[in-house]
């Protein structure tokens, strides 16, 4: 890698997508993760917490600061994902105790002072949990809007739906919040389902993954285990889509991610569209458009990008 890496904070609700994700992105010489900053939403805020915490403890990166957020949403009352993520959040594998302790203050806060301490475009925020704690962090400092580089969020879709007909969940479980991050004039990639839908944990991929023989390895095997057990019961998929680290196949190789500019709204007051993102697709993208959608994934680079990414944090165990 020659240019200087990408400087991001990730905004998580650890989550078996989530844990890798994070996996990539510590793993991966392109990205320098700032901070983890959790959410409540695949299941409560402590449990994710700890789960982030327990991730870093697998990858030996404690030295990556911790920072707990949003125990609920804005608006919606708070809901969670235990028939897809178990009742810890991450089941399917033993956690390790957290080795660091938390940091004190908000994520929220945290998200503002890693924007407003470096300089302008230089940090990146990934949000792959529900969005309040980046749409409080926008209400508190409206200048991080000018100062990002970017905004990746996993969430949305155009038109696949995993919660409901019309919404996904991350998206659903704080529209509010979407429609803020949504709105802001900051550039927007949505990585929706239609994207991470393609990112499919195949027994190909595990049996690679699971090859390199180590304690992190294991550990992926042992998450994807459990979540192609639920996605089979609940969702009826033969493979689980490992959505959450798309984002950051995204940004350390947007030719494995193509994208199309469109605006895209939340919808908020539906009958039965709650939550759903609504996407223009129709003819070219309006001057001043700021936001995009994920269209089509390399599926075969971006595991590759997974595998390298747990053998060279395992290489350093
Ligand atoms: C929620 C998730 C995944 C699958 C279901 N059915 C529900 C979580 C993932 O962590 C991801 O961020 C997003 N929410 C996908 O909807
Ligand atoms: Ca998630």
């Amino acid at each position: 890698m020659t240019s200087a890496p990408r400087r991001i904070v990730l905004d998580c609700d650890p989550g078996h997508d989530d844990a890798v994700a994070m996996m990539l992105a510590l793993g991966n010489p392109a990205i320098e993760v700032l901070a983890i900053t959790t959410v409540g939403g695949n299941q409560t805020i402590d449990k994710v917490t700890r789960n982030a915490q327990s991730v870093l403890a697998m990858c030996r990166r404690e030295d990556v600061p911790v920072y707990q957020g949003a125990s609920r949403p804005l608006v919606h009352r708070v809901e969670s994902a235990p028939e897809i993520h178990g009742e810890s959040g991450l089941d399917g594998v033993e956690l390790p105790e957290p080795g660091a302790a938390l940091r004190d203050g908000h994520a929220a806060v945290a998200i503002v002072d890693a924007v407003m301490g470096a300089k302008p475009g230089e940090v990146t925020l990934v949000g792959t949990g529900p969005l309040t704690n980046l749409a409080l962090a926008v209400r508190l400092e409206p200048r991080i809007v000018e100062r990002v580089a970017e905004v990746v969020v996993m969430g949305g879709g155009f038109p696949e739906a995993n919660w409901t007909a019309a919404a996904e969940f991350n998206i659903w479980v704080d529209p509010e919040a979407a429609a803020i991050v949504f709105d802001e004039p900051w550039p927007v990639t949505m990585v929706g389902l239609d994207l991470t839908h393609q990112a499919l944990a195949t027994a190909e991929v595990e049996a690679r993954v699971g090859a390199i023989g180590s304690p992190l390895s294991d550990f992926f095997v042992g998450l994807m285990g459990f979540f192609r057990k639920a996605y089979k019961e609940s969702q009826a998929f033969d493979d689980p889509p490992v959505h959450d680290p798309c984002t950051i196949a995204y940004l350390i190789d947007p030719t494995i991610v193509q994208t199309r500019r469109a605006p895209i709204a939340v919808e908020l007051r539906g009958e039965h569209t709650v939550g759903m993102t609504v996407v223009d697709l129709r003819g070219p993208a309006p001057e001043g458009t700021h936001t995009q959608v994920a269209t089509t994934l390399d599926a075969d680079r971006f595991w590759g990008l997974v595998e390298d990414a747990i053998r060279a944090l395992s290489d350093a165990e």
